[in-house]
């Protein structure tokens, strides 16, 4: 496949961000083009997002020095150039970088390219792009995590923990685990409204009410788990993005809505009463990314439990990845494309992360577009997990919509993941 075209632009995310789209052009004349997504409580250790800095523009977070990366330095390195396969592709993007975390040209001028590039080449192959990631194909639809209560730094409400999300694992299909999160997104904003809380949407499309502490909101959405006729716990279980990182300070985590400051030895604590008390089933990022020591007990003390998903703590790094399987962190990995830059180191991340039976769950960003190359991806990688946001807003409901889609192609093909694609046993 030879490149005959790059161009870049600067265009905007879900929260009015500029971010950065790539069409890219093959001399066959297949083409594709991708937008890359851009993240809030991003983790220390991501690959690097070139923004400019000028304060005269968009507050600093311009990109056209990334959109200039790929327009002048990448175009005259591609164009003309041949390659069999994505990994050459990504692997001359890498060389040309020549970083260790790609600060040169930006992890986002060179993943735009990456996934242009992959769509262009699916066309090319004449294969479906849900297809296209990997040789083995397996028909896997994913369990969606669907993140109905929003805090952290996606909302200005006063809950710390991030992401409280329903993991509706107990459908027998894909359309009828979105059939089953939307009517209890539903039946949610009717509950708050009923007690004069806000139904205002976060970042990604989840109520933001403020509350008097983490467990009213894991409360309220398990009453409307139960409003919509559901089980919590055998239908319907709750997953939790605590993204710590974002309130950890010098050795400490400051649960603002809790009032109080809890050692790493506490928090762990405040995390196994959580999963005592409720149906909860996966916890993400529930210490921060350097607190290794504590990452090892909480993952020996609720492992066998509870998924234990690394997000800043592994970045979609294969070297972090490595350090958390030694040291026994975690047994899911949140995957997302940008935090390393390439398609290619991605896989490998997925395919290392399933080596040792980790649970994969392929991640959208807070801010989001209507590029929903992440479904297309999670079904080819077989990743049986998905966390892309509420039942509202078109960023994230467009990422349900495409695998939607994808499941009536595959018709009686298709496997719905549910219990099965998790790190652990829970029958
Ligand atoms: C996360 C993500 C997505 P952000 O922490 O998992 O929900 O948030 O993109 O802001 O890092
Ligand atoms: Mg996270």
């Amino acid at each position: 496949m030879k490149i005959s075209k790059i161009h870049a632009r600067e265009l905007f995310d879900s929260r009015g961000n500029p971010t950065i789209e790539v069409d890219l052009e093959l001399d066959n004349e297949f083409a594709g083009s991708a937008i890359v997504p851009s993240g809030a409580s991003t983790g220390e250790y991501e690959a690097v997002e070139l923004r400019d800095g000028d304060l005269k523009r968009f507050l600093g977070n311009g990109v056209l020095q990334a959109v200039k990366n790929v327009n002048t330095i990448l175009a005259q390195a591609l164009n003309g150039q041949s390659f069999d396969k994505q990994s050459e592709l990504d692997s001359f993007l890498i060389d040309i970088d020549g970083t260790e975390n790609k600060s040169r040209l930006g992890a986002n001028s060179i993943l735009g390219v990456s996934m242009a590039f992959a769509r262009a080449s699916a066309k090319c192959n004449q294969i479906s792009f849900y297809k296209s990631f990997q040789s083995s194909f397996e028909h896997i639809l994913p369990a969606p995590m669907m993140n109905i209560i929003n805090g952290g730094s996606h909302a200005n409400n006063n809950i710390d923990f991030q992401e409280f999300m329903i993991f509706p694992i107990g459908a027998e299909s894909f359309s009828y685990s979105m059939q089953m999160g939307v009517e209890v997104f539903h039946h949610l904003k009717i509950l708050l409204n009923e007690r004069g809380l806000s139904t205002a949407v976060g970042d990604e499309g989840g109520f933001a009410p403020n509350l008097r502490s983490n467990h009213e909101a894991i409360e309220i959405i398990l009453e409307a788990i139960t409003k919509a006729s559901f089980v919590p716990g055998k239908d319907i279980f709750i997953a939790l993005d605590v993204a710590a990182s974002e309130f950890y300070d010098k050795n400490f985590y400051y649960l603002e809505s809790d009032n109080s400051k809890l050692s790493s030895g506490s928090m762990i604590d405040y995390l196994s009463n959580l999963v005592k008390q409720y149906p909860i089933i996966s916890i993400e990022d529930g210490l921060d990314e350097n607190d290794w020591d504590g990452w090892n007990e909480l993952n020996s003390k609720l492992g066998n439990i509870c998924q234990i998903v690394g997000d800043d703590l592994t970045v979609t790094n294969k070297e972090r990845l490595a350090k958390s399987i030694q040291n026994k962190s975690m047994n899911a990995i949140l995957i997302k494309l940008n935090q390393i830059g390439t398609i290619t180191e991605t896989v490998d991340a997925i395919n290392l992360a399933k080596k040792h039976c980790f649970g994969t769950i392929i991640s959208h960003r807070s801010g989001e577009t209507e590029d929903t190359i992440i479904s297309d991806f999670s079904v080819s990688m077989g990743a049986g997990q998905i966390k892309t946001g509420s039942l509202s807003r078109t960023d994230r409901v467009a990422k349900y919509n495409q695998l939607l889609r994808i499941e009536e192609q595959l018709g009686d093909g298709a496997i719905f993941a549910g219990s099965n694609a998790l790190g652990i046993d829970i029958s």
